[in-house]
């Protein structure tokens, strides 16, 4: 036996593991305590790496569909005759009728298929951006004028943290990473406060200081009320801001007594919030997709959130903010160059099928996928490392269109839903069989960057995707750059060339497995990337006017999403968590649901069953549902015509359902 150093890519927080492995078999996953930023944390997902690897579904063999019946084949067979489609279907409707999902932790992959994507030339474009949250952008471009200020928490020094639709201890965060999140949360409360707003008694919220309890969808409110109660005592005074009028006038109905009764939570908890929070301040939030999802209310939720640390003097600064400034590319040296975006914000034509949406850094909303098929403007889809069928809105529409594709190419390691339904399998190689490095490097919680070898020898056929993307780029007669020669280059060839121009050179981070940089807090690129835009955009005029349109959430019963221990998404089925549907006391008495039955949930879209949960941690007029379950898929609820007309965010929180017994 031996053990191999490596890191976790089942999520964003890239864990240093330690991995067993006999012979071909992968034995046992650790957490390697002498790795400097997971010091030994693991959690049951990274765990079942080994189970993952051996799992009996896995796919060893490219496929194509023939006859309507999808059959094994050779890569050379597969790869031909997915060219020969693409390039008819290009030749006679043009790049745009092909469109990519990008969703992979395989950074080479990832590159070689962007370098597809552009040499294709393709607008149509869709990734997790909006089915899991275009706030965050959204508003570092409108208040920070810069798309890319991915603010996180300063964990180490913060004394008051509040996280709003957020679950860290069982996510390990949304947008940033947090290895060991409950030793995290705990240390933050023991020094300082936490509170948690979460329609939910969440497992964070139980180690929190204090927990409110809002209708869902009503967080805009609350952080609006905060934001009156410090402009009229508590704002740091010496913070450069714009827009301090207009803020104040959109915030101004935001009484106690009316965001009381939006949110039906009782005035002097409220009120005990709003105390807490200006003796604290600093104040440092966090926000989750139960923001995010909530379409338009989250853009005027993740505003207002800004808006409080800003005021509190949060932003860059030890305790609050602070921003990455990226490992492979290095914000800080564009200096005085740093693009000043204009406070209209990033928008771009959208799909033909659907003139009410927009494009959004370059990207379609996910849901305007069905449409743009029926439409047939996209005949093509290729799919990088997503699983569709679970994470797409209202799967009853999302279904007939992929199978309405004339190609649909999908790359993955385990036979699903999704893969059934492709005419091309491409099986590439799972996390244990690549080296790679950490893609998303502005997730981590670091700036920083890691390098992995591979673990063990790649099972049958799968291959690198990046070369899958290379070969296919090549058969379709482009010059797919300098990534790497699908003929020539090794992994770890592809691997040096991304991070050409990171501040540590691919040689060094694969001599030790990891390099950091840490960046000084304040930094200096941010003061002054705000200092020449004249101060923090408070209030513009694209959210003021969202947030004086808000019709109050007003349905009896709403539908949020919830995340799993033991699930990723659409993966990690074997793990055996269940689709429980958390129902309060009374909502379930009142609709004759009993706790352990089967409960069948209505929307406009559809229906779904599952276990009822009858659970007094959830407050009263909500069901939680969590998503990626292939049996109770909660996209069945969901509604591709209902998304935010500003970024294209689909609706996933604060859907309208009924409850009946199963
Ligand atoms: N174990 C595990 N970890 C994961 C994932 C997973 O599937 N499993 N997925 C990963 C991914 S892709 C992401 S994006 C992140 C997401 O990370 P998080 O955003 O932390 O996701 P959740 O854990 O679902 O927490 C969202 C919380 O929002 C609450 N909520 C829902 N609606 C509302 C609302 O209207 N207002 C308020 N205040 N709260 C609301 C829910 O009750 C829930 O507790 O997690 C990542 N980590
Ligand atoms: N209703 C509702 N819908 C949601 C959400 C919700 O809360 N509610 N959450 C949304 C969010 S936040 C997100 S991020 C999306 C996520 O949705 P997706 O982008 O679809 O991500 P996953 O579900 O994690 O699916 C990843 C797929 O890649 C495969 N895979 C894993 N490792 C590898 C690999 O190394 N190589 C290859 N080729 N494939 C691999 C897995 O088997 C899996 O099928 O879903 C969104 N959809
Ligand atoms: S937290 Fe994420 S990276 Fe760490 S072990 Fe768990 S799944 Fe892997
Ligand atoms: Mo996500």
């Amino acid at each position: 036996m031996h053990t191999v150093r490596s890191f976790c890519r089942v999520c964003t927080s890239v864990c240093g593991i330690l991995v067993d492995v006999e012979g071909d078999e992968v034995i046992r996953v650790r957490g390697d305590k002498d790795h400097p930023f997971s010091q030994g944390y693991t959690c049951g997902k990274g765990r079942a790496l080994p189970q993952l690897h051996h799992h009996p579904d896995r796919l060893e063999q490219p496929q194509m569909r023939v006859d309507g019946q999808l059959q094994d084949t050779s890569w050379h067979t597969c790869l031909d005759d997915l060219a020969t489609r693409l390039k008819a279907i290009i030749d006679e409707h043009g790049p745009s009728a092909v469109g990519f999902y990008f969703s992979t932790m395989e950074s080479a992959g990832f590159r070689m298929a962007e370098a597809l994507h552009a040499a294709i030339g393709t607008p149509a474009k869709f990734s997790p951006l909006t089915i899991d949250g275009t706030a965050k952008p959204l508003i570092s471009d409108l208040v920070g004028g810069f798309m890319g200020l991915s603010g996180r928490t300063d964990l180490d020094n913060c004394d008051f943290l509040m996280l709003v639709g957020v679950n860290p201890v069982v996510s390990h965060g949304h947008a940033i990473s947090m290895p060991n999140p409950t030793g995290t949360v705990r240390d933050i409360a023991k020094r300082g406060q936490v509170w948690v707003i979460d329609p939910r008694r969440t497992e964070t919220a139980r180690l929190a200081t204090g927990h409110l309890a809002p209708r869902p969808s009503t967080d805009h409110a609350v952080l609006a009320y905060l934001v009156r109660e410090i402009l009229i005592d508590g704002r740091k005074p010496d913070v450069p801001v714009q827009g301090l009028e207009e803020l104040t006038a959109a915030v101004e109905p935001f009484t106690l007594e009316h965001t009381a009764s939006l949110t039906d939570v009782p005035g002097h908890e409220l009120a005990r919030l709003a105390t807490a929070v200006r003796e604290a301040g600093c104040v440092a939030i966090e926000t989750g997709t139960g923001v995010t999802m909530t379409a338009d209310r989250g853009n005027v939720t993740q505003w207002l959130a800004w808006v409080l640390m800003i005021l509190t003097g949060a932003m860059n600064r030890p305790g609050g903010t602070w921003f990455h400034p990226g490992f492979a590319y290095q914000l800080e040296v564009f200096g005085d160059l740093l693009p000043i975006t204009p406070v209209e914000g990033s928008f771009g034509p959208g799909p033909r099928s659907r003139p009410e949406a927009q494009a959004f850094i370059n990207e379609w909303p996910c849901a305007v996928l069905p449409d743009e098929v029926a439409a047939g403007n996209i005949r093509a889809l290729i799919n990088v490392g997503g699983s569709l069928v679970t994470c797409m809105p209202e799967t009853g529409k999302l279904i007939p269109a992929l199978q309405n594709l004339e190609v649909f190419a999908t790359t993955e390691i385990i036979n699903n839903e999704t893969t059934q339904l492709a005419t091309h399998v491409l099986p590439t190689k799972d996390p244990l069989e690549r080296s790679d490095i950490t893609l998303h490097d502005v997730l981590s919680s670091r700036v920083s960057v890691q390098y992995t070898p591979p673990v063990v020898a790649p099972v049958g056929e799968r291959r690198s995707m990046w070369w899958v993307f290379a070969e296919l780029g090549r058969r379709l007669g482009y010059d797919m750059g300098n990534l790497g020669d699908p003929d020539t280059s090794t992994d770890d060839d592809v691997l040096a060339v991304l991070l050409a121009g990171a501040r540590s050179t691919f040689d060094d981070v694969a001599a030790t497995g990891w390099a950091e940089a840490p960046q000084p807090l304040p930094a200096p690129w941010v003061d002054e990337h705000i200092e020449r835009m004249g101060g923090w955009r408070l209030a513009p005029p694209l959210l003021v006017d969202q947030l004086t349109a808000l019709q109050p959430a007003s349905a009896p019963l709403m539908m949020v999403p919830r995340r799993q221990r033991n699930k990723l998404n659409g993966q990690l089925d074997f793990l055996g968590e269940r689709a429980d549907i958390l129902i309060s006391p009374a909502d379930g008495e009142a609709a004759g649901i009993v706790n352990g039955q089967p409960v069948t949930v209505r929307s406009a879209s559809g229906e779904l069953t599952g276990v009822a949960k009858v659970d007094d941690s959830i407050r009263r007029g909500v069901v939680s549902i969590p998503h990626g379950h292939h049996d109770a898929n909660v996209n069945r609820l969901t509604n591709k015509d209902d998304i935010d007309r500003v970024t294209g965010m689909v609706r996933y929180s604060g859907i309208p359902v009924s409850l009946h017994p199963g």
